[in-house]
């Protein structure tokens, strides 16, 4: 599915801002639909609150929506031009409502969509009333049980009042619901790119380039005359000067040949990181008339893996980054520019080149970000502590697959696809039900390597020999031998070690770290303080170096980047707090050795230089 953009045939029309929000009553969550709602204003229905768009709707208000489980419905007003009506076709496009939407533009239904963090869209051309007012009416469901993706369990319990519904889940992040990401009306002509496909390769040491790219085109003229269309394809550079064009005859792919190529490398890996081409794709009638432009972003880069090595471009990649969450005080996992464009600032002050989205895609906004900045991405589906295998749990875990895959495909900072994060690996059927889903993985994209964050001990695991690449997410000193900080070092290499021994395959350490509350110091280092984190730190870092010289250990994700919130627990003060960052992107200690690792090994390896700042003045005698 493409990103709407605008074009010279193509408008883009924002329907973000202020609804007006009803919540259901919690024991009769269907009540709108049997009364139809959505035929005409929420506030005739029951009373409305203003609601932003896009945002979690859990921490905007002072009740306990918070916590509410089911459905809460959305509606506002908008007016489509009258010139909209003329030769031309208007789509409704969702960035993401989390976990379940059913969607009606003036009282009727134009799409319902499951799986929260992934885009959808409708065709309303015949719907929309032009020159006037309309309305769109959403209802999202926040509901997770056992077939759902990401799992939860609903469960009746008695209360002070009688009985109350409770949301369950064993995942350790908020289950933020909600419109969560921009909603756009877009339009496109009759006949139009529904989808582009670019892979690239490079040769000749990198400096001739080939962009291929596949076209899928939509509308009445591309069944009866799909070979009198014709694709015209240009690649600008960044300063727009055209370096290769092709017109295809008759077909709707080709490829772009470029001598003098600036490929696209990670931060710190080239001093022009993010390099990145616009490709223009024209779609032409048979008479040369122009049908429609699209326009997208392509960065030249090859990725290749062995049994020891990870490859970008042909250069050995060791990966040093975080595990993330999308989330921040007040709107959630509502998207958000200024929060994206600080957490870029921050990756790239620390020297990062790399992270996982963990657990489920991120916005698009957010991929593109990436993609100019040079940010390895790790994209990882919405399965998380995925268990109670089942055919139903494995349509949707695929589908989940399918739609990130067709969302994320053409960015070049996605060098891997996550099918999952700590299933239950250890159980029989996980065996049957990984190797479908990484088959599957595979049969839609062939140019990148799948992995897993696998939690189970590698005695116990059956998803392994699935994956190109293991990653293994351990809490030594935290979870395991609580506080023993001189119990890290050697667990670690001889945990990664073990998972390399028994699959014979590149392993990352996925996920490590310890809960750290900002300003609580104690020396020595005892659990929660800052001291603590950094010391957690240092001997994971001592682990990871005696494990680089062994050749087939590829990368270090610290969990997690920030502070993020997580169901009630009496194990989470606010919520999680591994983060390097405060909640409010504020340094805690370890940043700031964290950030002095980051810029050696990127020094060590790719011959990045320090900044200036990266170490204080201290005395003469040291330098
Ligand atoms: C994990 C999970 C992550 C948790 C983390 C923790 O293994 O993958 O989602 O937040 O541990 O801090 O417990």
């Amino acid at each position: 599915m493409l990103y709407p953009r605008e074009s010279e045939t193509r408008e883009v029309r924002s329907l973000d801002g202020i609804w007006n929000f009803v919540r259901s009553d919690q024991a009769n969550p269907t009540q709108g639909v049997r009364d139809e709602w959505y035929t005409k204003d929420l506030s005739q229905s029951r009373p409305t609150i203003p609601m932003p768009v896009p945002a979690s709707y859990n921490d905007i208000t002072t009740d306990n929506l918070r916590d509410h489980v089911g459905t809460v419905w959305y509606d506002r007003k908008f007016f489509v031009p009258r010139s909209w009506s003329k030769n031309q076709r208007i789509w409704l496009r969702f960035g993401s409502v989390h976990y379940e939407a059913f969607v009606w533009i003036n009282g009727q239904k134009v799409v319902k969509h499951e799986i929260g963090h992934l885009p959808f869209e409708a065709e309303v051309t015949d719907i929309l009333n032009y020159g006037a007012e309309n309305r769109i009416t959403v209802m999202c469901d926040n509901a997770l049980i056992q077939t759902t993706v990401p799992q939860g369990k609903i469960t009746e319990v008695p209360n002070d009042n009688g009985m109350t519904i409770i949301q369950s889940y064993t995942f350790d992040f908020f289950n933020y619901a909600g419109i969560h990401r921009s909603v756009h009306l877009y339009t496109t002509p009759r006949t139009f790119i529904e989808e582009v496909e670019v892979t690239t390769a490079l040769s000749e040491n990198n400096s001739v380039g080939e962009v291929f790219y596949s076209v899928s085109v939509n509308g009445s003229a591309a069944n009866e005359a799909i070979n009198v269309l014709n694709i015209q394809a240009n690649l600008y550079d960044k300063e727009g000067a055209k370096v290769a064009n092709t017109t295809s005859d008759g077909k709707l792919d080709g490829c772009l040949k470029l001598t003098g190529v600036k490929p696209w490398w990670p931060y710190l890996m080239h001093p022009e990181p993010g390099y990145l081409y616009e490709l223009e794709i024209k779609l032409l009638a048979a008479n040369e008339e122009l049908l429609d432009v699209y326009r997208l972003k392509v960065g030249l880069r090859t990725l290749s893996w062995n049994k020891s090595q990870f490859l970008i471009n042909g250069k050995p990649v060791y990966f040093r980054g975080f595990g993330r969450h999308e989330d921040s005080d007040i709107r959630g996992k509502g998207l958000d520019n200024a929060l994206m464009v600080r957490d870029f600032n921050l990756l790239k002050w620390i020297g990062a080149n790399a992270y996982r989205t963990s657990h489920y895609p991120y916005s698009e906004e957010s991929m593109q970000f990436a993609d100019q900045h040079g940010i390895m991405i790790i994209d990882e589906c919405p399965s998380v502590d995925t268990e109670n295998y089942s055919q139903e749990l494995l349509g949707k875990h695929k589908s989940s697959l399918e739609q990130l895959i067709h969302r994320d495909r053409n960015h070049p900072s996605v060098v891997m696809w996550s099918i999952a994060n700590e299933p239950r690996t250890a159980s029989m059927n996980a065996d049957s039900y990984f190797e479908l889903v990484a088959n599957f993985t595979r049969s839609l994209d062939k140019t990148r390597p799948i992995t897993a964050a696998i939690a189970v001990p590698y005695t116990q695991d059956k998803s392994g020999r699935h994956l190109d690449i293991i990653s293994f997410n351990r809490y030594n000193a935290w979870y395991s031998n609580t506080g023993r900080l001189d119990m890290v070092t050697q667990n670690v290499i001889d945990e990664a070690t073990a998972w390399n021994k028994q699959y014979n395959k590149p392993v990352i350490m996925s996920e490590y770290g310890a809960d750290t509350l900002e300003g609580l110091h104690m020396t020595p280092a005892y659990v929660w303080s800052e001291e603590f984190q950094e010391e957690v730190f240092a001997r994971h870092f001592k682990a990871f170096d005696q494990l680089r010289k062994k050749g087939w250990f590829i990368g270090e994700f610290v969990w997690n980047f920030a502070d993020f919130k997580t169901a009630q627990s009496y194990t989470r003060v606010g919520g999680n707090k591994k983060g390097v960052f405060t909640r409010s992107r504020q340094p805690k200690a370890a940043a700031h050795l964290l950030r002095k690792r980051y810029f050696a090994l990127g020094r060590d390896l790719d011959q990045c230089q320090f900044p200036e700042d990266l170490f204080t003045y201290i005395a003469d005698l040291i330098s």
